[in-house]
């Protein structure tokens, strides 16, 4: 569907913190929330009241094939998104699937098929890519300003699994695919790393480690809830598999190198996202919990660029929404994210920078790298080169 004049019908899977989130920003972009689905009819009909969609549906099946659904937001476990995603595009649905796509390559990859063969529009929420000013960093660095690159390198810290009464469903392999940590976080930390550079990984070298072998058997809580009261810590615990920890350092396809600590343990983190490229003129740093300003460091000093759209490049400015001085932050790059792929939906073309099924299965490749090193004591191990971005891709009927 392009053009229509019609608002867009958005569905919610997943009724969650994040469909949540999903629900809010598909409304500000202008959709109609018709319906959401949730893992029992009685959760999805308050779900529905607490969102303020027009209807609940009985089962997730039944919403992405739902006649008064344009587009799919998939909020729901991983394991269920391969199957989601697919049969919201057999039944011509656009769709929106939480990252991972996919608990491996192979699916991300029938999902990037599917979608140009149905000619849908797809999109994955590595959403920091709409701070304003991760675009100014990577319009320096791709206009030549901060000359060539030479190291790219950081962090992406939490402590909300920190504790053995910490539990989640990501811990379980099963329903959150084989990597945890790397995959849930580490994959946003590589995408920026590489959207903002123009880089891509094509080697590395990785060891990972599950730190906390053994977590509560009473039953997943949502993300980054807490434990205050320590009631499941006498409670049975079932052995884990996933990693609570990845370091990962790797070679660019264009001479750089860099690291990266993942960890969903370090006390005090809370989503401490914080990544430096240095380059041969300037260095810049961003830092996910102080988004309103870029810091830069040249030999004779260092600045901050504030998020004042007067100063960025109309790149950047374009995702300012708020006066400089009034902060923006995650909810925000969301609905940057979900107006963006609106905008395709309606307009037939990508705006800049937007995420895609292909970089779902890119991150999907990264993580199998970083597992297939770790498996071999940290041996180098090369990354396929990503898919080219071909005009098919950019478009859609
Ligand atoms: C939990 O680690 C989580 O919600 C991730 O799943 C998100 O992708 C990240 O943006 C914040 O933390």
């Amino acid at each position: 569907m392009s053009g229509g004049a019609h608002p867009l019908r958005a569905g919610i899977v997943g009724a969650g913190f994040i469909g949540a989130v999903h629900a809010r920003s598909a409304r500000l972009a202008g959709a109609r929330l018709t319906a959401v689905a949730a893992s029992s009819e009685r959760s999805a009909a308050e779900a529905a009241r607490r969102l303020g969609a027009e209807r609940a549906c009985a089962s997730a099946e039944q919403l992405v094939v739902a006649d008064d659904v344009d587009v799919v937001h998939i909020c729901a476990p991983n394991h269920l998104h391969l199957p989601l995603s697919r049969a919201a595009l057999d039944a011509g649905k656009h769709v929106i699937c939480e990252k991972p796509l996919a608990l491996d390559s192979a699916g991300a990859g029938a999902l990037v098929e599917l979608a140009a063969a149905c000619g849908r529009w797809d999109g994955v929420p590595f959403v920091y890519r709409y701070h304003p000013l991760v675009r100014e960093a990577r319009e320096r660095l791709h206009d030549g300003r901060s000359g060539p690159l030479r190291l790219i390198h950081g962090t992406y810290l939490q402590d909300w699994l920190s504790r053995p009464s910490d539990d989640n469903w990501r811990v379980t392999a099963a329903l959150g695919g084989r990597s945890r940590a790397f995959a849930d976080i580490g994959s946003h930390w590589c995408d920026l790393a590489e959207f903002v550079s123009g880089h891509r990984i094509s080697r590395l070298s990785a060891r990972t480690a599950t730190m906390v072998p053994q977590r509560s058997a009473a039953g997943g809580r949502p993300a980054f809830a807490r434990d205050d009261d320590g009631a499941d810590d006498a409670g049975p615990r079932r052995p884990v598999s996933t990693e609570d920890v990845a370091l990962v350092q790797f070679e660019t396809d264009r001479g750089a190198l860099g690291n990266v600590v993942v960890s969903q343990l370090s006390q005090g983190r809370k989503n401490h996202l914080w990544i430096e490229w240095d380059a041969a003129e300037e260095s810049l740093v961003f830092d996910q919990e102080q988004p309103e300003r870029l810091w830069r460091g040249e030999r004779d000093g260092a600045s901050v660029i504030e998020r004042d759209p007067a100063l960025l490049s109309p790149a950047a400015a374009r995702l300012v929404t708020l006066p400089a001085g009034h902060p923006q932050g995650y909810g925000d790059c969301f609905d940057g994210f979900v107006t963006d792929l609106y905008a395709a939906i309606r307009d037939g073309v990508a705006p800049d920078g937007l995420p895609r099924f292909a970089d779902g299965l890119r991150a999907a490749r990264i993580t199998e790298a970083v597992l297939a090193s770790a498996a071999r004591d940290g041996a180098w191990t090369a990354v396929p080169a990503p898919l080219s971005t071909t005009a098919a891709a950019e478009t859609r009927a």
